[in-house]
């Protein structure tokens, strides 16, 4: 353990570690479990209080004071839910099931599509796990709870400071009961590349053995070969395949021919026939219309009666409930929809509106109304403690303007916020009108992570060089395009429907290289064993699974995580409002290390810059005075 406080001490990393280090350390030899985890986060609170957030705040607003205060739990196990079925009947009963159901079952997205598209996917575990339980106890009806994948897992790590891991295991022991769902990007798994296929095929193994039950999976180009890839490694994990036509354009509009009905039905048929145990209408920019929603879902019903119909949206225009209530009309089993304080606008619709407008209807949700408000009071608390990423700080409402640029939610939130942050919130409508061009430009894509990316960057260079969609046709050959608009172009993410655009491609491309077929198809698999030995190595023990896939999916993320959590500790054990800004001179509060394990602090005072341009930051910790010497960079 000495060595360990040696080695861990951020003096010691920081190479700043000279002969009097010992003596001048006496913490070092502090060997009481825990002792060290607490100096770590005295660390991270005195650089929060010297240096200001650890991660980066987009707008000036403050974190509430408060918690909020979870809602009253029973004790005891939670009611039955629909996990009791998928682990009896396995995922073919687990879809037979939703299909006998009477009513309308509900997916709450609240724990990673709605604060994806709302607070930039800021919601740390704490703020999950402290009304997890609720959520098992009231809200046990639920078809399932959408809880990781997309953004989550890359944001967790890089902005968050936790792993994303962990926050799976924490959620599913919490809940029990009711089945976990996620995003997996197809053979892009939870990143914005391919992958080579035995990472994806691992990353769902070990996310299955970590209480993972339901895998949306979707590709970018709804490219076939990539989206059976995801497929496949799901089922084979023994999860449930939830696959997903991601919907673009309006089927309900003659003119628009490319994403026709008869364009989805013909995808609906590869899933299906793939053996897909649920089919999903990904709508992931909010353009399925009521009349669109009746239309294809009626389609989709009367050619596959026995698939489960899943429908995703997003409320950026104001018309999702509409359209969510027009596709349980036209047979739709399962309709996403966040909790009240965390729906509307470029997330789900609202829980509380689909409940009440299907109660004492064949469509009852059979939730009760009052467990919905309860669980918002809570989300209405804990959104606040987000106020620095909550889009409402630039955005005040939806935009209907959506379905002329059929930006994704999540991304429509990011790019508002990107032009505000610049002082250029007019140039936002400047970017929606480029976005447009660029999708023009590229041969009308489906839009969603990555492919919504490639178009949104080429918007943003239309923008920052002032180039129309015809000069940049004309100039293809001699501008220097973002790298994710060339890689799309050579088929590193899979190929769109119709083809790629010529000739824009190939006065793009020139020579640079082509990627033929399924790209994860030529690239070599990951050397697994390799990559376990170079982390033991590096971090003096042999990686979990887990922590191997992380690396394996984000080696630079990861390793920077390792390095932030082995100088500043177990964050997320903070409060939100202190991890973000720090605690206020004099301040007190606890922290829980681990179970019972408390760590009582008070912040008592700054010191002055000294001459090696650090300061002196006093703490109290479990009545003991404490310093911490903390390099301003300011
Ligand atoms: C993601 O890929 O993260 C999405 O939410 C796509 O809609
Ligand atoms: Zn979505």
């Amino acid at each position: 353990p000495f060595l360990q406080n040696v080695l861990a001490h951020p003096q010691f990393l920081g190479g700043v570690a000279d002969t009097q280090f010992i003596d001048e350390n006496p913490e070092l030899f502090h060997l009481r479990p825990g002792q060290n985890r607490a100096q770590k986060l005295l660390h991270y609170l005195g650089h929060v209080m010297v240096n200001g957030p650890s991660t980066p705040l987009p707008v000036k607003a403050k974190a509430a004071l408060m918690e909020p205060t979870p809602p009253p739990t029973p004790m005891g196990p939670p009611p039955e839910g629909l996990r009791a079925v998928l682990q009896r009947e396995g995922p073919a009963g687990f879809s037979r099931a939703l299909r006998a159901h009477r009513g309308l079952l509900l997916t709450d997205t609240t724990f990673r599509d709605a604060h994806q598209s709302l607070l930039a996917t800021r919601v740390r575990t704490r703020d999950l796990a402290r009304v997890a339980p609720f959520a098992a106890h009231s809200l046990s009806g639920l078809c399932s709870m959408e809880t990781w994948g997309g953004a989550t897992f890359d944001v967790a790590m890089r902005f968050l400071h936790e792993c994303p891991w962990e926050r799976l295991q924490e959620l599913r022991r919490l809940v029990p009961n009711i089945p976990f769902q996620m995003l997996l990007r197809g053979a892009n798994a939870v990143g914005y590349t391919n992958y080579p296929d035995n990472v994806v095929n691992r990353f769902c193994e070990v996310a299955v053995a970590n209480g993972m039950d339901i895998f949306r999976v979707f590709d970018a180009l709804n490219y076939l070969p990539n989206l059976l890839l995801g497929m496949e490694a799901a089922g084979r994990a023994g999860a449930v395949v939830e696959a997903a036509l991601s919907y673009t354009g309006d089927v309900a509009d003659p003119t628009r021919t490319k994403y026709s009905l008869q364009y989805y039905l013909d995808l609906a048929r590869e899933l299906v026939a793939a053996g897909t145990h649920i089919l999903c209408i990904k709508d992931m920019a909010g353009l399925l219309t009521p009349a669109a929603a009746r239309l294809l879902v009626a389609a989709l019903r009367e050619r596959f009666p026995e698939v489960p119909l899943h429908v995703h949206t997003h409320d950026t225009a104001g018309a999702a409930v509409a359209s969510m209530l027009a596709a349980a009309d036209a047979g739709a089993d399962v309709v996403d929809v966040a909790v009240d304080a965390m729906a509307g606008m470029t997330s789900q619709p609202s829980m509380g509106a689909l409940v009440a407008c299907t109660r004492g209807t064949p469509l009852d949700t059979g939730i009760a109304l009052e467990k919905v408000f309860e669980y918002g009071e809570y989300w209405e608390g804990a959104r606040a403690l987000y106020a620095a990423f909550d889009c409402t700080a630039t955005m005040k409402s939806g935009n209907a303007d959506v379905y002329e640029n059929e930006i994704p939610g999540g991304q429509y939130t990011n790019l508002h916020f990107q032009a505000h942050a610049m002082g250029l919130g007019h140039k936002f409508k400047e970017v929606k009108k480029a976005y447009v061009e660029a999708n023009k430009l590229l041969g009308d894509l489906i839009k969603v992570t990555p492919s919504s990316k490639v178009v949104g960057d080429l918007a943003q260079f239309m923008v920052q060089n002032g180039l129309s969609r015809e000069e940049v046709e004309a100039r293809a050959d001699e501008l220097s395009f973002p790298l994710s608009v060339v890689e799309f172009l050579q088929g590193y993410i899979g190929t769109p429907p119709g083809g790629f655009p010529e000739p824009f491609r190939s006065r793009v491309l020139k020579e640079l290289p082509r990627i033929e077929g399924r790209p994860g198809a030529s690239l070599p698999p990951m050397d697994f064993e390799a990559l376990a030995q170079e982390l033991g190595s590096r971090h003096g023990a042999p990686p979990s699974p887990e922590d191997l896939l992380s690396a394996a999916l984000y080696p630079k993320v990861y390793d920077e995580f390792r390095t932030f959590t082995s100088t500043f500790g177990p964050v997320s054990c903070l409060g939100t409002r202190l991890f973000l800004e720090g605690p206020a001179i004099a301040e007190e509060f606890e922290v829980e290390l681990e179970r019972g394990k408390m760590l009582h602090i008070k912040a008592l005072a700054l010191g002055d810059l000294n001459a090696a341009g650090q300061r002196e930051v006093f703490f109290e910790l479990n009545g003991q005075l404490r310093s911490i010497l903390v390099r301003d960079t300011q």
